[in-house]
Parts: structure tokens; C-alpha cells; sequence
């Protein structure tokens, strides 16, 4: 039998900035934990649950605005989208266990960028949908 994972997944970290402290907390939901496993790869599925279980930093990329459609699990930095097959795609992001990334338009962390605190439903709302090639987490 398959152990449970210890959901909602909190991830909780605190960022410094000029201005003020600022706290961040992310939950993903039974729910979207459940659909998210059901879709994984068993070489993928075991990253989301150290991930989870380990408290590490994680990113969930979605294609659609609203964290809908086709999503990309990444735990770590991403030099080029093509290697995930979602370049010029993501229109929303969670993410966990890190208080947030920077997303660049082109490869290899360059050109415009936008940073990203916990989640973002619409990357309209940021001017930068369908455009990011390569992420960092902080
Ligand atoms: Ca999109």
C-alpha cells in the first residue's frame, strides 16, 4: 500500500526586501495533489512526492490561465524550456516550499524577466503569458 502523503502541503518561507518582511504561505489542495499524481510519470511521480515529503522547493506550471490544462512539475532551475516542452507556454504557476522565482523570456536566464511571489493565476496580469523560456526559484 502506498503512503499517504502528508497533504495540504504548506510551504512557508519568508522573503527580505528593502521595503518590509514579507511572509508567503502556498497550499495545494488534496484535490489538485491527487490530479496532479494521477497524470505523473513514475520518474515524476517520485520527484513530487520527495519533493512533498522533503519540503523542497517546487514549481507547478501550468499551460492555461487559472492553473488549468497541462501542467510541468520543476524542482529545480531551468535553463530552457524546450527540455520540458513548454516553451512560450505558462500562463499560471504555484509555487511551494520557496518563496517564489524568476521567470526570463529567453533561455538560459536571459532577456526580460518577471518575478513571481508563491502563485500567479494569469500571467496577463503580468504581461508575460506565453512567454517564459527559463526559471530560477530564489
Ligand atoms: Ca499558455
Amino acid at each position: 500500500m502506498k503512503k499517504l502523503l502528508l497533504l495540504p502541503v504548506l510551504a512557508f518561507a519568508s522573503l527580505t526586501t528593502q521595503a518590509a518582511q514579507i511572509e508567503f504561505v502556498n497550499e495545494l489542495s488534496m484535490q489538485e495533489a491527487q490530479t496532479i499524481r494521477e497524470n505523473l510519470s513514475s520518474e515524476q511521480l517520485y520527484a513530487f512526492d520527495n519533493a512533498i515529503n522533503s519540503q523542497a522547493k517546487m514549481a507547478i506550471l501550468y499551460k492555461d490561465r487559472d492553473y488549468g490544462s497541462e501542467y510541468r512539475i520543476v524542482i529545480d532551475n531551468t535553463s530552457n524550456f524546450r527540455d520540458i516542452g513548454f516553451n512560450d507556454t505558462v500562463s499560471s504557476i504555484k509555487v511551494l516550499n520557496s518563496p517564489g522565482v524568476i521567470l526570463f523570456r529567453d533561455r538560459d536566464y536571459g532577456g526580460d524577466y518577471r518575478i513571481v511571489l508563491g502563485q500567479e493565476s494569469n500571467f496577463v496580469n503580468i504581461g508575460f503569458n506565453d512567454a517564459t523560456s527559463s526559471m530560477k526559484f530564489f
